[in-house]
């Protein structure tokens, strides 16, 4: 049990700024009290979750929604808050100019703005101290022959190439796939193996963001974790929860089972620590629910997932599997997914000084009505508006 209290203790979620802010569908965006108006405050937010959770330390920035003068004062006012600033998420969709695409654009112009802007961030990344680029493109088509679709391609070789020519020294290029959304006909990365190929001609500092929302219902997300993981190609995940699209609902809620069963490929590969390199990221809008406990919740569904896995009987599977004990096998797995651990984790937290039940801790704190009273004119997130 030490073992797993002491792998548990080591695990790191990070959170989104963006779930901190106003969001909503393209309905509505319900304003919420004591939402941040900038990404100071964003950070203040995610700071919070991490000294109710204590494994939240950091908390990735979307460029230009949080765009500010001075980035290294930025990182410095995370550091004085207890966390750090993570991946870079770049945004090459909002733009008037990318009404046909941005990197795949058929226009050498709007390729062009848009690689800068990647480069950009490269930048702010050298400021901020971050280790990851995360690229996600709303290139795509809408419909039959409105682009070339190989020659999109090309384009969005050349300009991944480019970027990852510019990366420093440790720094990480992480390429998110999408089968749909914005566009409905095809997506120009619309799945693991494109974006996988893409990385391999890349180099090794090129890796996979699977998020958890951006396949087709019924696709089973485990295999591709496995399949990564084994070719060493899984940077991160952008975790959420969908029942029907890209939802970005909490993560665990609407199928824990299946959160468990990626924690388990995860654990078996041994890739939980960070020197595995594994971003392990929330990807998350809380449109009607408060925030901070939305994003607190979230980091314990992450954390009584991996519990369950890490709570999978090794030698006991192996066994089955070896003798071909189909049910028995499966039994392994469903008896650690059915174990309450709840407890294990609230005695974890109250070893490292934090309350055992951090949502009604955040509740009795007093942040909630400081930052409604101090806040007026919170910012949207940026997103679904
Ligand atoms: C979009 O669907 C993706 O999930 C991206 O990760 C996106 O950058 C993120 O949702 C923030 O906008
Ligand atoms: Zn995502
Ligand atoms: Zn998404």
């Amino acid at each position: 049990m030490s073992e797993i209290k002491a792998a548990l203790a080591e695990q790191r979620i990070e959170t989104p700024s963006w779930g901190y802010g106003n969001s909503g569908t393209r309905f509505r965006v319900f304003p919420q009290p004591g939402v941040p108006r900038d990404p100071w405050e964003k950070i203040d937010d995610a700071a919070t979750v991490h000294r109710f959770t204590g494994v939240a330390p950091t908390v990735s920035l979307h460029i230009p929604w949080d765009a500010v003068d001075d980035y290294a004062a930025l990182a410095r006012h995370a550091e004085d808050r207890g966390v750090a600033i993570g991946a870079i998420n770049a945004n090459v969709f909002q733009d008037e100019a990318y009404k046909l695409g941005s990197v795949a654009n058929p226009d050498p112009g709007v390729r062009r703005k848009a690689v800068d802007h990647l480069l950009d961030c490269v930048e702010i990344m050298d400021r901020t101290g971050s280790r990851d680029l995360k690229l996600w493109f709303a290139d795509g088509l809408n419909y039959p022959g409105q682009d070339d679709l190989r020659a999109r391609q090309d384009r969005l070789a050349e300009a991944l190439a480019e970027t990852y020519a510019r990366l420093g020294e440790g720094q990480r290029l992480l390429l998110e796939y999408k089968l749909f959304e914005p566009a409905f006909y095809t997506t120009d990365v619309p799945d693991w193996g494109t974006a996988f190929a893409h990385c391999l001609d890349l180099g090794p500092r090129a890796q996979v963001v699977i998020d958890t929302g951006h396949h087709a219902p019924g696709t089973n997300i485990e295999f591709i974790v496995a399949f990564l993981l084994r070719a060493g190609r899984l940077g991160a995940f952008d975790f959420n929860s969908r029942f029907y699209a890209d939802d970005d609902l909490m993560v665990g809620a609407a199928d824990p089972f299946q959160l468990f069963r990626i924690m388990h490929e995860i654990v078996r590969a041994d890739a939980l620590t960070p020197a595995a390199g594994i971003a392990f990221m929330l990807d998350q809008c809380h449109n009607i629910e408060p925030k901070i406990p939305a994003v607190i919740r979230s980091v314990l569904n992450v954390q009584e997932a991996t519990a369950k896995a890490l709570l999978v009987d090794a030698a006991a599977l192996a066994k089955a599997q070896q003798e071909g004990d189909v049910l028995g096998a499966n039994a392994v797995l469903m008896d650690a997914y059915n174990t309450d651990v709840r407890p294990l984790l609230a005695e974890l937290r109250a070893d490292q000084g934090l309350d055992p039940d951090p949502v009604a801790a955040f509740h009795r704190c007093g942040y909630a009505a400081r930052v409604a009273a101090e806040r007026v004119g919170g910012e949207q997130a940026g997103w679904g508006a």
